[in-house]
């Protein structure tokens, strides 16, 4: 027979958990009467609308992060001001454009003396943890807890850095799957980490699905007998595009690689790890080396499209399935009942549209990113929300959530209001972009725009080149219509918008030069040992 626990009172083991439950949804439901409601943060890496299934249940079904659309708030156009990671985070930790917060381009160091939300949060009251990419290359500031990716980090045995007994920043080294690794520590401070008597702001951000897309041990084998369809734009042949569309380098056809492909082993496995990865990849990589010889280039393009679209989904899997546990552990403890929960990557991505890998460009698929938001008791279940919406918008959203007064110098507008039912009249209908990492990878030109959700306008400065698109009537942008006479007017006020939208936010007419901040943030990680 089962010995009964050692009890205050000598109660029988069921009797004292449910006081000990019954205390702990009191507890929450006080928290929840003090009016600050906790705010999880879950962010992913280049994960794309097209491979989410709540947008679009064509590829990939994910029913945890499907569960956040239908208890909450699904948006339909959240776009990024600049769609590149470190400059997206930089956004999110601001609520500024690139310009202003000093991170436009991957590969230099943010500035985190300046004012970011959670160093708002953590005054008003919040207890801040970051777990996982971070990616911005400069220690986190305004955390009570942070366990973060060295750099881009690898997606399997990662090194992290954190804090230990002493504060010291450390770096970790771990063994297993990087996504597990992060869904692990993420629950492992909300049991341990967190203070009962404070409200939290936790940051749960993913590698995945990132290049070089390398699926978990148990889905190396997931997809192997299902086709994914292709795209309608797959074959694009950039008629009528601007230069930089042809000369970009991301295309599936010519610039994936044999890592990415699969076609060479990976390098910082334990055996077991890479016997696995063998047995599944092994025999896949056989059959097609030996088809080879005799497959058309089309065929080729096609295999590649596959190999590459699958790890990607593989990926997204293994994110959904930990989204999945957060969830389940918040509805477990009564958290969930006073936790906005809100879903987002850092940009968009091409599943294989107009040929392509990445992101970088105002096109559709990379400008609009996933949002999903629940908030119990205040967002309707399963809405739907088309305003322009923006990671800019972010960090105004998270301060109004925590009754912190958004600063004036914040350039974004809190969601909360649409949040509740009520989009302001006076809410943004056109949008400004700007993308500026060229020189550097997949040699995409810089670019500046404005969108008002139906016609966008593009500029790309060093060559001059413009280009609209006609979104309602061309949903892939595949017909530069600036030319076109029947446009003319279109192009002028989406100009004259355009110029009033740059005044607005202050951009500068030159850029800075990227090339000495790179130096410097080189100069700068030698110092640090980094
Ligand atoms: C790496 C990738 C690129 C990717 C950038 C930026 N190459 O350099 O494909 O565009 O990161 O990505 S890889 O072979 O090293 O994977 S970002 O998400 O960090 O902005
Ligand atoms: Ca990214």
């Amino acid at each position: 027979m089962k010995r009964p626990i050692n009890t205050p009172s000598g109660l029988k083991q069921d009797v004292y958990g449910a006081i000990i439950a019954l205390v702990l949804l009191l507890s929450h439901a006080f928290a929840a009467s003090s009016g600050k409601p906790n705010i999880l943060f879950i962010f992913s890496d280049d994960h794309c609308q097209q491979a989410l299934s709540a947008y679009d249940p064509e590829r990939i079904t994910t029913p945890n992060m499907d569960r956040l659309a239908k208890e909450g708030m699904r948006f339909d156009r959240c776009y990024v001001t600049n769609a590149i990671c470190g400059p997206s985070r930089a956004v999110i930790q601001t609520g500024k454009y690139s310009h202003i917060n000093g991170f436009a381009v991957n590969g230099i160091v943010f500035d985190g003396d300046q004012q970011t939300f959670p160093k708002l949060l953590q005054r008003a009251g919040y207890q801040t943890a970051v777990v996982g990419k971070w990616h911005l290359a400069s220690t986190p500031q305004g955390y009570d807890y942070f366990d973060v990716l060295v750099g881009q980090g690898p997606y399997y045995n990662p090194p992290m850095k954190t804090t230990d007994e002493n504060g010291k920043v450390v770096t970790r080294e771990h063994t297993g799957y990087t996504t597990e690794i992060i869904t692990e520590k993420t629950l492992s401070w909300l049991k341990n980490g967190r203070e009962d008597d404070k409200p939290f702001m936790l940051m749960y951000q993913h590698k995945a699905p990132h290049r070089n897309w390398e699926p978990a041990p148990k889905y190396l084998t997931w997809l192997d007998d299902v086709a994914i369809p292709e795209p309608e734009t797959l074959y694009d042949d950039y008629a009528t595009r601007a230069s930089p569309a042809y000369n970009q380098a991301m295309e599936i056809k010519a610039h994936l690689n044999d890592r990415d492909l699969k076609l060479t082993q990976p390098r910082n496995f334990t055996p077991e790890q890479l016997a696995q990865w063998n047995a599944a990849y092994g025999p896949k990589n056989e059959a097609y080396l030996k088809a080879k010889p005799n497959l058309s280039e089309k065929e080729i393009m096609q295999w590649k499209y596959q190999r590459y679209v699958k790890d990607y989904l593989r990926c997204v899997k293994s994110v959904d399935d930990g989204i999945g546990e957060v969830l389940d552990y918040l509805d477990e403890t009564g958290l969930a009942e006073n936790t906005v929960v809100i879903y987002a990557s850092d940009q968009g991505w091409y599943l294989g549209e107009h040929g392509w890998f990445d992101k970088r460009w105002m096109y559709e698929e990379s400008l609009k990113t996933p949002l999903l938001v629940r908030w119990p008791g205040q967002t309707k279940a399963g809405s739907v929300n088309n305003d322009i919406v923006s990671n800019l918008d972010f960090a105004e959203t998270f301060l109004e959530l925590a009754g912190v007064p958004v600063p004036s110098d914040m350039q974004g507008e809190s969601l909360v209001p649409i949040l509740k039912g009520n989009t302001p009249k006076n809410w943004r209908d056109t949008f400004y972009y700007h993308y500026y990492e060229f020189p550097g990878g997949h040699s995409v030109a810089r670019h500046y725009g404005v969108t008002n959700g139906k016609q966008k306008l593009i500029h790309y400065y060093q060559t001059g080149e413009w280009e609209l698109f006609d979104i309602e009537k061309d949903p892939n942008e595949l017909n530069n219509v600036y030319a076109n006479p029947e446009y003319s007017s279109i192009v002028k006020s989406l100009e004259k918008e355009l110029g009033r939208l740059r005044k607005q936010y202050e951009v500068p007419e030159e850029d800075p030069d990227f090339a000495e901040m790179k130096r410097l943030a080189r100069e700068r990680n030698r110092k640090n040992g980094a």
